[in-house]
């Protein structure tokens, strides 16, 4: 079970023909050859049977493994943008998980040996967005997209076949290896979110940057920031300093809460952007409004004084529908914020406003649907907006209602599917659960996996956009609990939505996932180790290598 990889390395570059044919001779007559020999033992590697997830489309192994090394170099398009950062990002990537140095479009040195491009191309398996190939032999790794985002997805897998652990104790120096074959895949779903509410608890811009980078692995390309409540406004607004000022002062639970400045939020969305995902903003309204009326008490339309909340109810505030000020307000918000998301959408809340009347309230959305496209957004609002009269640009998110999710399909809108009972990720995973609430359900990690998005509640496929996985934040307040709330859960949400439901299933998942542990511990998450799956530490230990 083992297969050989055998190549004669040069020393130097720098010797002549003539003094290179010499010492080929000399080593040829001696047998002892001066160059280095790649002589490694490796188990057996089968690029089917790999950990990915998501799992991809299409996965054809062959046997044999490239050997990635300190003779590997990354090579990519340089004419066509993002290409080359895809490159400089792998290399990041590989030289954290290896501890390898793989020059990125250097020139070729005499030692190079494997390569691994980077390419644009056209094909018919490349056509969808975001699809891309794997080509893997022993000599070369070719990756190749019609666009930067999908060669960014194909790094991710990547990124995931490499071995875990190196040869470091039969030879000179370091082999990792990715085992041959193809692999065509691309995503189910053009939008697979993660949202975080960074009202009810504040997270800093460096929690929110390694969540990034776990929701950027599995392929994730939205993270919904819930950038306001009624604990919170966490949101610079110039025109309304009084938002962050006296809204952004507190959170659940009294602490001192926190906001990003207009420029933390431009350094989220950029570094998000390198990943290739999409920053949504939020501002929910017209109710769960606390934290702006507190701060601008002319907002207020429940007729009560407003005071700092710091609890977790929720359904007692409301804007004023009728006051133009209002609507002057948000336009302000939202030229402001849009000013700085270079997505496609906003997102407008619209949940539990269980104190603005009917009317008021589809007057409501309807005149904000025009603000966020006056804006040039298109507009995201949870299940409630479609009760309104809103345009089929419109996306509702559908969380709770599917009375009010089948009225939005009826107008043509897309659908987001978040439903409570299965996605929420502040859902405890059972009753020992440390954090979290239970009011939907107990999301254990075998119910968050085992549904069908595509067929939930007869919402047409041809509706649904992708899926999201929204992480309230009334019961953690740390990056480390937030961990042990969205992992594992969000890794089996990033397969429900770029893999087609033929090519999942619990049993096979349950082995991929158990696999990550030695990512996850890598990066220092504190997953919630569930008892349903068997956690692997390491692929090939110390000891397996040895007895190859
Ligand atoms: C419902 S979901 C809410 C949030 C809470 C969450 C807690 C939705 C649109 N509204 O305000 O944080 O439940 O699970």
């Amino acid at each position: 079970m083992h297969f050989t990889i055998k190549r004669l390395k040069m020393i130097n570059s720098r010797i002549s023909v003539g003094l290179l044919l010499g010492i080929a001779l000399l080593t040829t007559i001696s047998c002892q050859p001066e160059k280095k020999k790649r002589s490694l033992n490796f188990p057996k590697t089968d690029l089917s049977s790999e950990n990915m997830i998501p799992k991809p489309l299409k996965v054809i192994a062959t046997e044999g493994g490239f050997a990635l090394d300190r003779y590997t170099a990354i090579r990519t398009a340089t004419t066509e943008t993002g290409f080359v950062d895809v490159g400089i990002f792998l290399a990041e990537k590989i030289n954290l998980k290896t501890g390898l140095d793989v020059p990125v479009n250097k020139g070729v040195s005499a030692d190079e040996e494997g390569v691994i491009y980077i390419d644009r191309a056209d094909s018919l398996e490349l056509n969808a967005p975001e699809a891309y190939t794997l080509t893997i032999t022993a000599d070369s790794v070719l990756l190749s997209s019609n666009t930067a985002a999908g060669a960014f997805r194909g790094a991710q897998t990547l990124r995931q076949i490499i071995s875990e652990t190196s040869n470091d104790t039969l030879a000179a120096y370091k082999v990792w290896t990715i085992p041959t074959g193809k692999i065509i895949d691309g995503p189910n779903f053009e939008y697979r979110g993660a949202m975080l509410d960074v009202a009810r608890h504040f997270f800093s811009v460096a929690d929110v940057k390694k969540y990034i980078d776990l929701l950027a692995y599995y392929k994730y390309n939205v993270l919904h920031l819930h950038l306001s409540d009624d604990q919170g406004w966490r949101i610079e607004i110039k025109s309304w300093p009084k938002l962050t000022e006296i809204g952004g002062s507190t959170e659940v639970g009294g602490e001192a809460g926190g906001f990003y400045t207009q420029n933390d939020f431009k350094d989220l969305v950029t570094y998000a952007a390198k990943h290739h995902i999409t920053i949504v903003p939020e501002i929910d309204m017209p109710g769960h409004t606390n934290a702006a009326s507190v701060s601008y008490p002319i907002l207020n339309g429940n007729g009560k004084t407003p005071q700092l909340y710091e609890g977790t109810h929720v359904g007692f505030s409301t804007f004023d529908t009728r006051k133009d000020t209002v609507y002057a307000f948000i336009d302000d918000v939202v030229r402001e914020i849009t000013a700085i998301s270079p997505g496609p959408y906003f997102h407008i809340g619209g949940d539990e406003s269980h104190v603005t009347k009917k009317n008021d309230y589809i007057y409501f959305v309807e005149k904000v649907e025009k603000i966020v496209q006056k804006h040039g957004k298109k507009m995201i609002g949870w299940d409630e907006i479609g009760q309104a009269d809103i345009d089929s640009t419109s996306t509702a998110q559908f969380w709770n209602s599917k009375e009010y999710a089948d009225r939005a399909v009826k107008k043509g809108m897309k659908i987001i599917m978040s439903p409570a009972k299965k996605t929420y990720m502040d859902m405890q995973y059972d009753t020992l659960s440390k954090y979290g609430l239970h009011w939907a359900a107990y999301i254990p990690v075998d119910t968050a996996y085992v549904w069908t998005p595509e067929e939930y509640e007869g919402i047409p496929m041809a509706n649904i956009l992708g899926i999201e996985a929204p992480l309230w934040s009334e019961t953690i307040s740390t990056i480390d609990e937030l961990e042990y709330l969205a992992f594992p859960r969000a890794i089996g949400y990033s397969e429900l939505s770029w893999t087609p439901k033929e090519n999942r299933d619990w049993e096979g998942y349950k082995v991929r996932l158990a696999n990550q542990a030695p990512f996850l511990d890598r990066m220092d998450v504190k997953y919630y180790p569930s008892p349903l799956i068997d956690w692997k530490k390491s692929k090939y230990s110390y000891e397996e290598i040895k007895k190859d």
